[in-house]
């Protein structure tokens, strides 16, 4: 099964609780401070891996949650940060926000690496609240809450070559017998299903990828046949072979043919019509390959046009030889950009506020955070938290919406009064 898309969850552990304890020391009935730290909650981390080629792995697990950070201990002991979650994903998979639709990662090469939810940081014991003022701090802070967000996976295969013609040109006879993929093969039209990589190697040892993909007809650009779905995979190769049937079946003829496919190409993306290529005539060993090869030549050039055989391996060497000489002229950049490996968080506002039946409702990561990693049955925690709401300029922001004594307002399932 091959899988090319999916939409799933991630969320990064939650921090650990920071802790309240003391010393014990004899004759002295509250000792220092020494309740320990909470621990870092894990990331999850997707990781391009080079042995897949499909998403198929999150059909089914859509689900992905880092350890939480554990809590802190007394006698100053930390939690210990929770573990990451390591997610892989094939090479050549575009990772983006569901919300925002911001691209978080696009994979071009195997092994990088990308935090899509960070593990929240473990809140402080009370010895991190010990001042000159207060060398006996009852106040330590809550983990803050790993981040979460539904993101979406599509892939886009990774191969230098893709490999394009119309169904039964003889483009998976073809990978097959240049390289150790087995795709079907058989003599009816899209035998071919989805796409398959298959590395060639040269004589000299040097290879290369090429992707089979389904035949493409007439239409395929806006989904005709199974073409449109797949020509995304050859999107980021580098050249393509255009694959002509040299068995000229339906009344169909070899030029109506390419023109057909470079018109769907440009029509699905004009890049795509103008990247490098070579056009293969194929199944030479049927009658009067040679004169249809001598047309082809004449009206795109020599060097433009090879004629194999699969079945009698004619021209296979050189078509590799070909190929390869060809990838060797295309620069790195030209075709897929930089190593794309971005995490591009927007920078979210401390805090937005509406107004809601009478009240007023604040929301926003920042303040909702603050709120969940302060502990609001300790008395000094309530105090830093209002603090630091008013420091960021929470109250100002209501007094200049209007709001009034004793208004009502929320944050998550907090409810307080307003008081000026
Ligand atoms: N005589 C001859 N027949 C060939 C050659 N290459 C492929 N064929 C035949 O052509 C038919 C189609 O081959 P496939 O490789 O399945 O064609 P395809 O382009 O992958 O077709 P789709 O997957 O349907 O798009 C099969 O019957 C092959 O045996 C060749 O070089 N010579
Ligand atoms: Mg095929």
């Amino acid at each position: 099964m091959f899988v090319d898309h999916s939409k799933i969850y991630v969320k990064g552990g939650d921090g650990g609780n920071g802790i309240v304890a003391f010393r014990r020391e004899k004759y002295v009935p509250l000792g220092g401070p020494n309740g320990g730290d909470g621990g870092r909650g894990g990331n999850v981390i997707f990781v391009a891996d080079g042995n897949l080629t499909t998403l198929m792995d999150f059909k089914y697990q859509k689900h992905f949650k880092a350890a939480r950070g554990e809590h802190g201990m007394g006698k100053g002991m930390h939690g210990a940060r929770g573990e990451d979650k390591i997610v892989k994903v094939p090479g050549g998979t575009i990772i983006y926000d569901d919300d925002t639709g911001d691209v978080l990662a696009d994979f071009t090469e195997t092994g990088q690496k990308v935090i899509v939810a960070k593990g929240g940081r473990g809140g402080r014991g009370n010895t991190r609240f010990a001042t000159s003022f207060n060398k006996a701090p009852s106040m330590a802070e809550n983990g803050q809450p790993g981040e979460e967000r539904w993101i979406r996976l599509e892939l886009k295969l990774l191969a230098d070559v893709g490999l394009v013609g119309f169904p039964n040109a003889g483009k998976s006879t073809l990978i097959s017998s240049i390289s150790a993929a087995r795709p079907k093969i058989a003599d009816y039209p899209f035998t071919t299903l989805v796409p398959h990589l298959g590395v060639v190697e040269t004589k000299q040892h040097e290879s290369f990828v090429v992707a089979d993909i389904p035949g493409l007809i007439e239409g395929a650009h806006v989904g005709i046949g199974l073409g449109h779905d797949f020509l995304r995979h050859i999107e980021r190769t580098k050249a393509l072979l255009y694959l002509l049937d040299g068995a000229e079946p339906d009344e169909r003829d070899i030029f109506t043919d390419y023109d057909i496919l470079s018109n769907e190409l440009r029509l699905y993306n004009e890049d795509l019509a103008k990247r490098p290529s070579l056009i293969v005539l194929s199944k030479m060993d049927l009658n009067n390959g040679e004169e249809k090869l001598k047309l082809l030549r004449e009206r795109f050039g020599e060097d433009q046009v090879l004629g194999i055989s699969s079945v009698t391996r004619k021209g296979l060497d050189e078509l590799i030889d070909r190929t390869y000489a060809l990838l060797q002229t295309i620069p790195e950049q030209e075709h897929i950009g930089e190593n794309r490996v971005i995490r591009k968080f927007v920078e979210e506002k401390p805090f937005t506020i509406k107004r809601e039946n009478e009240g007023y409702v604040i929301r926003g990561k920042r303040v909702e955070d603050l709120l969940i990693m302060s502990n609001l049955d300790q008395e000094e925690s309530l105090q830093r938290f209002q603090r630091i709401c008013t420091k960021m300029g929470i109250d100002d922001e209501l007094r200049r919406m209007g709001a009034k004594e004793g208004d009502i307002v929320r944050i998550l399932d907090l409810e307080f009064e307003f008081s000026d």
